[in-house]
């Protein structure tokens, strides 16, 4: 019969391509799931400080709203058992670069001072191949720089 030579790596390849079909069906990242946006206060030195939980799979707060020029300090917390995740945030123009690992269950501490104003969303890539992304399933954010 054909199929019975049909090569094992196409079956492996539609059976990915479907897999990956099904699981991302309902995780597609959405601006709708942005919660309230959270103007970060300023601390009596300056510094903006927020605390951001990290669980599987979004961050909470996941908007927030920060001043041009100033310090900020992301404190975020895992309060996962098992899953890793991290806190990326890429600008384009480069002066905005932020890529932590945050382990399950860790504290980790990023500093960074936002030079421009402009809209810099966030996110999580961590993935369990051939699972989709962290980010995909919801893991991300947006940061206001004002
Ligand atoms: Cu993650």
């Amino acid at each position: 019969m054909e199929v019975g030579r049909r090569p094992l790596w196409k079956l492996g390849i539609a059976g990915w391509l479907i897999l990956t079909l099904v699981t991302a069906k309902g995780y597609a990242a959405d601006v709708s799931t942005l919660s309230p946006a959270i103007p970060v206060p300023i601390s009596q030195d300056g510094v903006q400080r927020v605390t951001v939980i990290l669980d599987s799979y979004f961050y909470s707060p996941n908007h927030l709203v920060v001043e041009s020029g100033r310090e900020v300090e992301l404190t975020l917390i895992s309060i996962t058992m098992i899953t890793p995740h991290n806190f990326i945030m890429k600008d384009s123009a480069g002066s905005l670069s932020v890529e932590q690992d945050v382990g399950a269950g860790k504290t980790v501490v990023a500093r960074f001072v936002p030079t421009q104003t402009g809209l810099f969303p966030f996110f999580c890539d961590k993935r369990l191949w051939p699972m989709p992304s962290h980010r995909d399933k919801g893991m991300e954010g947006l940061l206001e720089v004002k």
